[in-house]
């Protein structure tokens, strides 16, 4: 059966493989697992919560309506770090088809706390999809329904898996200027790949809509974004890093992954009453 749910998960398998498919937590909408032909594609900490205490370590968390900890945005000041999409529990829509599953979100699902802090009229249409047997989708409309305009970040935190950190090269984003959130500064672009021996934490702004991350220079995963996910997030924690967060496990995981995350962070997006915005990832696994 294509698409199959819990009161926790629900699991969209591709017909042509049993081995092929996507598992979504209800809370946060988070992708827990995307497999090909029993490959697992993702990075899921051993230690992840998912019973809806805090937020996923690993997978695809969702970062709306703040993408990172507070500061220089009074809307959305006092919301924990990368806002309240990933640690609220969203609504299965139901199939749009039979590789595809809908989640929505929107002021009923919050807690009064984030309702309080962040007093809008909202509604999130998130949509996933195994496009093709080796091709994730993920979509999401933003909706003001209000009588208000509000700002807003989006961005698909995607923990990849890789088999070996050090092997790792990221093409796409040579020459693009990116901040540096690790030391606080901005930079200029490279004109080489990106390659990862110790903590990276960057912010690609206006990057180029597709990015190629590969291993032993064979292409992993090939990301393309929507236009509208203007920038690309580069994170990996490394051995201290990893070391620092309580979730994360086990240490030495941070060799398994790389973060590419798409979204629209390095700017607010402003979206007015009665208008809708969309942005959207389409992952190709090699
Ligand atoms: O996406 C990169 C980042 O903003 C890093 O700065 C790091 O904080 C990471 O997200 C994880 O954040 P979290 O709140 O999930 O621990």
């Amino acid at each position: 059966m294509p698409i199959t749910s819990d009161a926790t998960t629900v699991t969209i398998t591709h017909p042509s493989s049993s081995d092929t498919s996507v598992k979504i937590l209800k809370y946060g909408a988070t992708i827990l697992s995307w497999k090909v032909n029993g490959a697992e594609k993702l990075f899921l900490s051993e230690s992840a919560h998912l019973d809806g205490s805090k937020p996923v370590r690993g997978g695809i968390p969702l970062v709306f309506p703040r993408f990172g900890p507070a500061g220089k945005h009074a809307p959305t000041d006092k919301l924990p770090q990368h806002g309240f999409a990933r640690r609220s529990t969203w609504e299965f829509l139901g199939e749009t088809d039979e590789v595809s599953a809908q989640f929505a979100l929107s002021p009923d699902q919050l807690d009064a706390e984030s309702r309080k802090d962040w007093p809008y009229d909202f509604t999130l249409i998130y949509t996933v999809k195994l496009a093709s047997p080796t091709q994730l989708a993920l979509s999401m409309d933003v909706e003001n329904p209000g009588k208000e305009a509000f700002d807003f970040n989006v961005l698909f935190h995607t923990y990849f898996r890789v088999p070996d950190i050090s092997k790792v090269s990221i093409t796409g984003l040579q020459n693009v200027d990116f901040w540096n959130t690790r030391d606080s500064v901005a930079e200029s672009g490279k004109d080489k790949p990106i390659t990862i021996a110790e903590e990276v934490d960057r912010v690609y702004k206006n990057s180029p809509d597709t990015v190629e991350i590969n291993s032993d220079n064979s292409a992993l995963y090939t990301v393309k974004a929507s236009p509208t996910l203007t920038d690309t997030v580069v994170w990996n924690p490394w051995s201290h890093g990893a070391e620092a967060l309580a979730d994360f496990s086990p240490n030495s995981g941070y060799k398994q992954t790389v973060c590419v995350e798409d979204g629209n962070v390095g700017k607010f997006t402003s979206l007015e009453p009665t208008k809708k915005w969309n942005g959207s990832v389409v992952y190709s696994a090699h």
